[in-house]
């Protein structure tokens, strides 16, 4: 399929959004504002924009906690100032700033995040049971790394998903890495989405750096789903550009990558790539480009101004107490 100018233009815009709340909290991770760690999403933002950027509100959402769902949040549409209140342990956090990255914000239909790699996939088959009772034609896109097809529990969803016809898009962003294992030593095969062959499944496999070819991708997919012909396997090849994660001690700064392989990486810089080609085919001009990136640049800092001013979450003793036990 090809998109339209509206929908290259859509893209391109939470791209460039994408990138500065990234930028954002790696800095304010740098400058202790946030709670615990965050997995710096540098180099990986094409694949949950492209995911969710055509979403409805009433679609289900699982974001990949590279960039901890934000980018796959921003570009739904929901209003982030909620969750980074709720990153920074504020009582106007989406879950009154008790849980940090572990949050849900069931409203906008993400009823989950959790330390689990792979909680997601038992829930979207849930999700996606409900959804076809519904028959109104919610999807739910379920969003996670290279790393949580290696859970037992992926499987019983796949097959289940498919025996059933569910509307799950299972979208996997590769970026060969699982903290410090690389895909070829977790995986017998160089491509995830021929996982969804053994249940004859659809799949298809696309350039998580082009922001735009992943939407080719993820829209047939959806729109398959939506009417009700049941679930695809939507495989992005990514690239993390930093380290796994920043903020935990013993995994902070580990880099096992070479010094050629990162500069190689940088050649794909997924918002280079895509503006390069807003401008080759006249969807914006760079000066437009530069309206965007202040358009970004004030709503982050109404976000952040958010965040900052708002009061440190302090629930009371009682609350903390509650079914503790302590002989
Ligand atoms: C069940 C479980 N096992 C191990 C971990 C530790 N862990 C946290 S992130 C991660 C890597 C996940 O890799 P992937 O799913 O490919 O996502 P990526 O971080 O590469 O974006 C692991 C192993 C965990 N959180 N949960
Ligand atoms: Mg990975």
């Amino acid at each position: 399929m090809s998109l339209s100018k509206e929908q290259k233009a859509a893209l391109y815009r939470n791209l460039v959004r994408a990138d500065q709340y990234n930028r954002m909290m790696y800095r304010r991770m740098m400058q202790g504002k946030l709670i615990g760690f965050y997995h710096p999403a540098e180099g990986a933002i094409a694949p949950g924009v492209a995911a969710c950027t055509f979403l409805n509100q009433d679609d289900n959402l699982s974001p990949h906690h590279r960039g901890h769902g934000i980018i796959h949040m921003m570009s739904k549409g929901i209003d982030i100032k909620y969750y980074l209140a709720e990153h920074t342990g504020k009582d106007t956090g989406c879950c009154q700033g008790r849980s940090a990255f572990h949050f849900s914000f069931p409203e906008h239909k993400v009823y989950m995040m959790s330390g689990f790699i792979g909680y997601n996939f038992a829930p979207a088959v849930g999700w996606g049971l409900a959804a076809k009772r519904r028959g109104q034609g919610q999807v739910v896109m379920n969003c996670s790394g290279d790393g949580s097809y290696g859970q037992g529990r992926a499987h019983e969803a796949m097959l289940m998903a498919q025996n059933w016809k569910l509307p799950i898009i299972f979208f996997c962003e590769n970026n060969g890495m699982s903290i410090f294992s690389t895909a070829g030593e977790m995986h017998p095969t160089p491509d995830i989405a021929s996982m969804a062959l053994a249940y004859d499944m659809p799949s298809v496999i696309c350039d998580g750096q082009d922001v735009f070819d992943v939407a080719e991708a993820v829209l047939p997919a959806i729109e398959r789903a939506r009417r009700g012909e049941g679930p695809t396997f939507v495989e992005a090849k990514t690239l993390r550009f930093n380290e796994h994660d920043i903020g935990t001690p013993d995994l902070a700064g580990w880099e096992e990558r070479g010094e050629q392989e990162h500069q190689e990486m940088r050649k794909r810089e997924p918002v280079a790539l895509a503006t390069e080609r807003v401008l080759a085919e006249g969807v914006f001009t760079q000066e437009q480009i530069d309206g965007l990136n202040e358009e970004a640049e004030k709503e982050i800092a109404a976000v952040e101004e958010f965040a900052d001013n708002s009061d440190i979450a302090r629930p009371p003793e009682s609350e903390l107490l509650a079914d503790v036990f302590a002989p």
